[in-house]
């Protein structure tokens, strides 16, 4: 205990953080069966990573899950599985402060259950959290929020799991990868402005140990991994006006610029091939580009930033890149198979070239959907922007309209509501979609109150469930029965119009 406390990591976390950290390794030591359970989405697959190598490491018996959602539904398919695998140790991860009256009520009564673990960075949905909770000796719970940190920039879920592997064992100073992976997931990095807090912390001990090397260079996806026309084709962060999903177009810009494609034995270059001058020149024409369409110029300048290199990992792989390696978790989850990407996480090979089908596919479907809604455009209705697109996936129409709206494709004023009638799943149930730029939720527009308050009138008017909604102020999302989409798309742009009018009469 003595010696763990000197430390650069131990060190840096509040004594009450600490305590409780050390709570969870002392339970795990000696326990003899644990069940880790996760989300889906990048920062909760790595947490999952991270905490069954680290028990694997430690030679204790486990079994591991993904869940897409904790709740009132899925903590009974937990607690089958807490039945099955007769764990004495429950560790949720990347979820569960919000959730833990449910975590009390079906988990930690459990007969053998001695403990439960919660290593979250999420606030509960009411945001109300302060201090240390009270809670019973079997569940030990930590979250930055608990201790004066935030858990949206200071530390993830893949960070906390990192943490509670790190007080196991000083030997599991290489997951200080899978925790900045998990935290690029989530965008921590405050859009390449680098990490801050225990996030920083972290990344200076993997770069201390050899495992992280941080550069300021280019933020795209695929530095390390794209022939560079595609790196620019595929671009959608920012959403490139011109360039993004048009192949001819980014060779020609290349071509004008004089920057050649290929090397002298004929193979394709990428980016971290260039020469600093190289690289500078491109750089001044991307900003010139984005210049021309946005009107924030943060967007510009934030093309370049912290970029976060996996030392250890394969060149010219994404395993690479903590922004690529994240992404393509990311994509596993999306395609609903998380455990693919936990497999990637701890080294399957086979897994590895599964997952890069996924990310292949979820990258090509973002450009495209992109480029079909700058030459398509959009429609409106009163108070909103519509886009209806029959061919974009369900899965990613929330990441194409707020791309859309961030690249300024679709005006800020209103918000924009996304339609997906390409199902991922079969059945009657239609995704929408919504996000609000922040002025617009400043002047009064809710999208969650919106969507929630319509979807329980189109319910309660119909004997059955036709529409449930959920999200925040500027993102919200509702699934909505085929028959009842007009319906619900003409009350929520009335909602919507009726609150604009008030606010400028
Ligand atoms: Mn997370």
């Amino acid at each position: 205990m003595l010696s763990l406390m000197m430390d650069a990591v131990l060190d840096a976390l509040p004594d009450s953080m600490l305590e409780e950290l050390m709570r969870a390794v002392d339970v795990l030591k000696t326990s003899s069966r644990i069940l880790a359970v996760s989300h889906i989405d990048s920062d909760g697959i790595a947490a999952l990573a991270i905490i069954v190598q680290a028990l694997q490491r430690a030679g204790k018996a486990h079994s591991w899950h993904n869940i897409h959602q904790l709740n009132s539904e899925t903590i009974i398919t937990v607690r089958e599985l807490v039945r099955e695998k007769k764990p004495d140790v429950v560790v949720f991860s990347d979820f569960g402060t919000g959730q833990m009256h449910l975590i009390q009520q079906f988990i930690a009564n459990e007969d053998g259950v001695n403990c439960v673990i919660v290593l979250d960075h999420h606030l509960p949905d009411n945001g109300e959290l302060t201090g240390p909770r009270t809670k019973s000796d079997s569940i030990i719970e930590i979250n930055p929020w608990l201790h004066n940190m935030s858990g949206s920039y200071e530390l993830s879920g893949a960070g906390t799991a990192f943490l509670m592997a790190y007080g196991l064992s000083r030997e599991n100073l290489d997951l200080t990868e899978m925790a900045i992976v998990g935290a690029s997931g989530d965008l921590q990095d405050y859009y390449g402005k680098g990490f801050t807090g225990l996030n920083k912390v972290i990344v200076e001990a993997g770069e201390k140990g050899g495992f992280i090397e941080v550069e300021k260079d280019l933020r795209f996806f695929g530095i390390n991994t794209r022939p560079l026309p595609y790196l620019l084709q595929y671009a959608t962060d920012p959403y490139l006006p011109g360039l993004t999903g048009n192949g001819d177009a980014c060779l020609a810009f290349f071509n004008e610029i004089g920057i050649p494609l290929k090397d002298s034995d004929d193979t394709w270059r990428m980016w971290v091939d260039l020469t600093s001058e190289e690289k500078s020149q491109v750089v001044q024409h991307l900003i010139g580009i984005i210049l021309d369409s946005y009107e924030d110029s943060r967007v510009a300048s934030g093309i370049i930033g912290d970029v976060i290199t996996l030392a250890h990992r394969p060149p010219r792989t994404v395993l690479r890149s903590a922004k690529e390696f994240s992404t393509l978790l990311n994509a596993c989850g999306r395609n609903r198979k998380p455990e693919i990407g936990v497999e990637i996480c701890l080294g399957n090979k086979v897994a590895y070239r599964e997952g890069m089908v996924l990310l292949k596919q979820h990258r090509s479907n973002l450009a495209t959907a992109l480029h079909r809604l700058e030459t398509q455009g959009y429609r409106e209705m009163p108070g909103m922007y519509v886009v209806d697109d029959p061919e974009t996936p369900d899965t990613i129409i929330g990441i194409v309209i707020g791309m859309a709206q961030g690249s300024r494709m679709v005006p800020i004023d209103k918000p924009v509501i996304g339609i997906a009638t390409n199902r991922s799943v079969e059945g009657p149930t239609i995704k929408i979609s919504g996000r609000a730029h922040k002025s617009i939720v400043d002047l009064g527009v809710n999208l969650r109150d919106v969507f929630v308050d319509v979807s329980d009138k189109l319910n309660s008017g119909n004997s059955e469930l036709v529409a449930e909604a959920g999200g925040h102020p500027m993102a919200a999302g509702a699934f909505v029965h085929e028959d009842f989409l007009l319906e619900f798309l003409e009350r929520i742009s009335e909602r919507i119009d009726q609150i604009f009018a008030y606010k400028n009469g």
